[in-house]
């Protein structure tokens, strides 16, 4: 149960937090029947209620607005995380289950671009987290150097066209972390979001990057997550990229515990990175349904399908090129969650202007 001081903050920043306007999930699944239920819990790392919703007290722009500083979050603060979960994820009730892994079949998956110069880029990701620690804001120093060494001791035997060098983010340069960044591979500093949850104690210490030989595996340890498995390459070849996407995955989870839940799938910090945890992103020019960022994105939304800017979430796009992915992760397998960008590009070509 928190003190009593600690329930007297949390019933002072509830009562501003119904005075903001938002269209956050966590402010609107948190009522004040949800709110007393869960204000006097703490989870055994030391998580309030509080330490849950930090983040979107900070930041009423949230689309979420909602972290779980440790796996036990999702449970003991069940009566909030569910109705977020269920609505972000698009039908996911609390007594559902996560399906198994599938992968299936990556060739299947084809070419984007087979219909005309579309696709600028396709890049896959999943988030990993390691079993036995907390997420990033409950995480001591100790621990970030040890989740560190673990993986980079994983990614050191991963081999063939896979095999690359990790790199500490404290031992790159700024101007090298730019260029990085600027290529679409290393992730941003700063992130606000994250901040106010308590994500970047420590930073650069215990963050890092692996990039294979020629850039097409990505590792981010750290960031958001403790890991972030990146595939990706110029044009659309989703079978390429999916392909060596689940080779990688795959190397590197027989090496390490990934957290599981059998009701969640893989967990990780952010509510939005259940289940499969992957996000399929095409980097795809738009000039006549970019022009308005409204439109393209209710459009989107018919297919399950989120817009983001050329530098990422929260981003701008530039010269009408857009970050469209799948939204959902939860409650479908790999293999589904990639068909949602696929079966997109399937919808009626013909009728699509060719990107000039
Ligand atoms: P994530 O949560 O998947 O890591 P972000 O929105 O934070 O996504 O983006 C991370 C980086 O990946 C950004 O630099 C973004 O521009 C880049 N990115 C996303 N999709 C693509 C893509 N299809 N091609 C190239 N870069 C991409
Ligand atoms: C937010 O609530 O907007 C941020 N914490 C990020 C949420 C995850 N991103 C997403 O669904 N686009």
């Amino acid at each position: 149960c928190v003190d009593p001081e600690t329930l007297g903050f949390i019933e002072n920043e509830y009562a501003k937090l119904k005075k903001t306007k938002s269209r956050m999930l966590m402010k609107k699944y948190l009522t004040k029947e949800v709110f007393n239920k869960t204000k006097h819990r703490i989870t055994a790392g030391g998580a309030t209620l509080y330490d849950v919703i930090k983040s979107g007290l900070a930041n009423p722009d949230s689309s979420i607005g909602l972290y779980a500083p440790d796996a036990e979050s999702y449970t003991l603060f069940h009566e909030l995380f569910d109705p977020v979960i269920d609505e972000y994820h698009g039908g996911f009730g609390p007594t559902d289950y996560h399906p198994g892994i599938n992968f299936g079949t990556p060739e299947a998956l084809g070419d984007l671009n087979e219909w005309g110069n579309y696709v600028v880029s396709t890049r896959i990701r999943c988030a990993r987290s390691l079993e036995g620690y907390p997420f990033n804001p409950l995480l001591t120093l100790e621990q970030y150097a040890e989740l560190e060494q673990d993986i980079e001791n994983a990614l050191d035997t991963l081999d063939d066209d896979l095999a690359g060098y990790y790199r500490p983010l404290n031992r790159i340069s700024l101007e090298e972390q730019d260029e990085l960044l600027n290529q679409h591979f290393l992730f941003k500093h700063g992130d606000r979001f994250l901040e106010a949850a308590g994500a970047c104690r420590f930073w650069p210490d215990g963050r890092g990057i692996f990039l294979n030989s020629d850039c097409t595996l990505i590792v981010w340890i750290n960031e958001e997550d403790h890991m972030r498995i990146i595939s990706m390459q110029k044009g659309g070849n989703l079978a390429e990229v999916y392909d060596r996407f689940v080779r990688a995955v795959t190397a590197l989870g027989n090496r390490l515990p990934f957290s599981f839940s059998q009701r969640l799938g893989f967990l990780n910090f952010c509510p939005t990175n259940l289940g499969s945890a992957i996000r399929a992103s095409v980097h795809v020019r738009l000039p006549m349904l970019g022009q308005d960022r409204n439109i393209l994105e209710a459009t989107a939304d018919q297919f399950h399908l989120q817009v983001r800017g050329t530098s990422g979430e929260h981003s701008e796009a530039k010269d009408f090129i857009y970050d469209i992915s799948n939204r959902r992760r939860l409650g479908l397998t790999e293999i589904e969650a990639l068909q949602e960008i696929k079966s997109c590009s399937e919808i009626d070509n013909k009728n699509v202007p060719e990107a000039t």
